[in-house]
């Protein structure tokens, strides 16, 4: 038996509605059926949500799915991806490059999604920002979507601020951001949630998948609090839709939402994972496997489908789609742009200040005043270097902004000068962002403001990039340029004791892919450190900075700092080259290296330092700049880090040592601690002799 759809000119808006509806559905479950695995489940249950948010509400031009003032979709539930993809496609949204040029492409072709999880596919497992446009932020690791959608709020509250003028809403725009219960059993998601009510972040939505269902089966095996109440409690507006299919419903609360001003609003969908489908409906078994076919066909059929056809798209599918979002965002667009076209006559700083930021250029004058720090034994901390160069480049770069997790006068993060102000929802032209403890919805938060396309810090103490880590690796995966300043890099908060030292947190992170971590060696790599980091486009930063003074360098008689930009450099050499012992090190070692080497030389033995502030930088150099930093046939080299020697013997090879640690720390003054651990600088004369030695 197959069911027939009858001519769309027969179809009342009601029935084309449902039409398209279903079209989301069948495509995501064909697609899935197709790549024998994937979550038809969640899309089948939220097509019609989608379907309202897209077609009747979002204010977003398919052409152009980068217009600044377009409302943001975001599917936290990333496992439901077919739903962006069925979205994508249906109606319309066009490629952009990497350039930020539309391609007069399709973003998801069908046949991207005949090919859904394969290979080069436009339709990935997950939403993946930067692979395919519309994605607005990648989605998967459960919470994520929600906390970067946070920042994303913050972003256009902090937009609106400072470029909207009487007569000119430059950004208005809103957050409709989709979760399930894995969202919001994820404390990232409750860290942002709470820190959005304080905000009162009234252009954001968040709408709850309440369907009882994850992986293991019912929610009520380990999720059975008051959601709602919790997010009253929050400071949200909680509103409520009894059933996921019910469109009008869910488009008045939507509408709720937009006239909801001081409160993010929360919507609870109560949905049926599977709808439709008569054996899967309602079962954990819809979540995650493919319906396999005799269910497709029941299902299909209840849909009114026909059950022989895969990866349908029924005539008038494309057309309502076109008449509705299609429409709207090309007409909103247009406005936007004759209206941005008159504030650009206006306000001509304002609108090229709007414009740089959307291709992630920076002002003219952005490192000008950056201080140069004059050499001093005594020296400066490089968390104190970094809050004078953050001060310097908010004054520059207006749209430069960032926070700590409680931290900001530990961190020295907090903005000073006069004017920089605080967000806070009643003033959100502020600049120091306050996280609170939030670190993990620090990062994610930090993402959003990224993908905002302004330029955005968080900060703690380094140690607890751990509890940042999971949106730190998001960001280099986005290729988002996030900046994440971490301070008390090491041993140099002594009495803290081991539960604050550092130990694995650098090489860990040395070990995610595209991302840039930098450990500076004295106030001017500092500075050299953030005008590279702030060039950056499209990959994040991890500073490492030490909270004791370090030795500020005479740069007269060492090499100038502005080798950072090259990740390593020879800081100090032998008299005219031609080293036999190399003694590389990053951080508060760097100036330890140079006392040990000032005794190797005074004892005729030809050192060489070399200051290594960034791995990741260094391997990005020709080799014949490497092989002049760290000459192949020099074997006898110390590296010098307090911190996991993992990693250390690619640069000091099989035969090198390094001095770093195997161990946690401990509890006690710095100075017992550099004796006990072996960062003094006649450990590392020793360590060099018997280099030379044994080599
Ligand atoms: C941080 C994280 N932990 C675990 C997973 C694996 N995972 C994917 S979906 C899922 C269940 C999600 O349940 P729910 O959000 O209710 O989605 P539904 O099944 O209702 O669509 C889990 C545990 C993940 N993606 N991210
Ligand atoms: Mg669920």
């Amino acid at each position: 038996m197959s069911t027939a759809i009858a001519p769309v000119e027969n179809l009342s808006a009601a029935q084309l509605d449902q039409l398209c509806i279903n079209t989301i559905r069948t495509l995501s479950i064909d697609a899935v059926q197709q790549a024998n695995s994937g979550h038809p489940g969640t899309p089948m249950a939220l097509a019609p949500l989608v379907y309202t948010i897209w077609n009747r509400v979002l204010h977003f031009d398919p052409q152009d799915p980068i217009w600044p003032n377009r409302d943001r979709f975001v599917l936290s539930n990333g496992h439901a991806s077919m739903l962006l993809w069925s979205a994508l496609h249906l109606t319309g949204v066009q490629a952009v490059n990497a350039d930020y040029e539309t391609l007069g492409q399709p973003s998801v072709t069908l046949d991207d999604i005949r090919h859904f999880r394969q290979l080069n596919s436009k339709a990935p497992r997950h939403p993946e920002y930067h692979w395919t446009s519309g994605v607005e932020a990648t989605t998967g690791p459960l919470g994520q979507g929600v906390a970067t959608s946070v920042g994303m709020a913050i972003a256009e509250k902090w937009l609106a601020h400072r470029y909207n003028r009487p007569g000119f809403e430059i950004f208005n725009y809103n957050m409709y951001t989709v979760c399930g219960d894995g969202d919001l059993m994820e404390g990232v998601a409750s860290e942002a949630a709470s820190l959005a009510g304080h905000l009162g972040l009234d252009n954001l939505c968040c709408i709850y998948d309440n369907n009882h269902i994850t992986i293991e089966g019912n929610t009520r095996i380990a999720f059975t609090e008051d959601v709602q109440t919790r997010f009253i409690a929050y400071g949200w507006n909680v509103l409520r839709v009894g059933d996921a299919n019910d469109i009008d419903r869910i488009e008045q609360a939507l509408e709720i939402f937009r006239k909801t001003k001081g409160r993010p609003t929360f919507i609870v969908l109560d949905s049926h994972i599977g709808y439709g489908s008569p054996h899967k409906q309602d079962t954990a078994a819809a979540h995650g496997e493919p319906l396999g076919e005799d269910e497709v066909r029941l299902v299909k059929r209840v849909y009114g489908f026909p059950e022989d056809k895969k990866f349908f798209v029924p005539d008038g599918v494309y057309d309502h789609f076109t008449a509705g979002i299609g429409k709207r965002g090309a007409e909103d667009r247009r406005k936007w742009a004759e209206l941005f076209e008159s504030y650009r006559s206006q306000y001509p700083d304002l609108a090229v200040e709007v414009e740089l930021m959307q291709k992630r250029e920076l002002p003219t004058g952005w490192d000008r005043n950056l201080p140069v720090f004059p050499a001093d034994a005594k020296g400066i901390a490089g968390r104190d270097a970094s809050g004078k160069v953050l001060n310097v480049l908010a004054q520059n770069i207006p749209w430069f902004l960032g926070g700590s997790a409680d931290l900001g006068p530990s961190n020295k993060t907090l903005f000073t000068y006069p004017g920089a102000g605080d967000f806070q929802a009643d003033t959100p032209e502020g600049k120091t962002l306050h996280f609170g403890i939030r670190e993990h919805a620090m990062a994610a938060i930090v993402n959003g403001l990224s993908l905002s396309k302004l330029r955005a810090f968080g900060a703690t103490f380094f140690i607890f990039s751990d509890y940042a880590r999971p949106a730190i690796r998001l960001a280099a995966l986005m290729e988002l340029p996030s900046i994440f300043v971490f301070t008390h890099d090491a041993m140099g908060d002594g009495e803290d004791g081991p539960t604050h030292q550092p130990i694995e947190q650098l090489v860990s992170l040395r070990a995610i892919p595209g991302l840039i971590t930098l450990r500076p060696g004295d106030a001017n790599e500092v500075v050299e450190a953030y005008r590279f980091i702030m060039q950056l486009r499209h990959q994040p930063a991890v500073l490492a900075l030490s909270r004791q003074p370090l030795p500020t360098l005479d740069r007269k008689k060492y090499a100038p700092a502005s080798g950072v930009a090259q990740g390593a450099y020879v800081l100090a050499d032998a008299p005219g080259g031609n080293p036999e012992v190399i003694i590389i090190a990053s951080g508060s070692e760097v100036s330890l290296a140079i006392a040990a080497h000032e005794t190797l030389l005074a004892e005729g033995i030809r050192s060489r330092v070399v200051s290594m502030p960034s791995w990741e930088i260094f391997e990005h150099q020709s080799q014949a700049y490497r092989d002049s930093v760290l000459p192949p046939n020099v074997k006898a080299r110390v590296a010098v880090e307090q911190g996991s020697i993992l990693g250390w013997d690619r640069y000091v090879g099989n035969s090198g040592r390094v001095i770093g640690m195997n161990t946690f720390g401990a509890s006690a003054p710095l100075k017992e601690l550099q004796k006990k651990f072996g960062f003094e600088p006649n450990q590392v004369v020793v360590a060099a002799k018997e280099q030379l030695k044994n080599g």
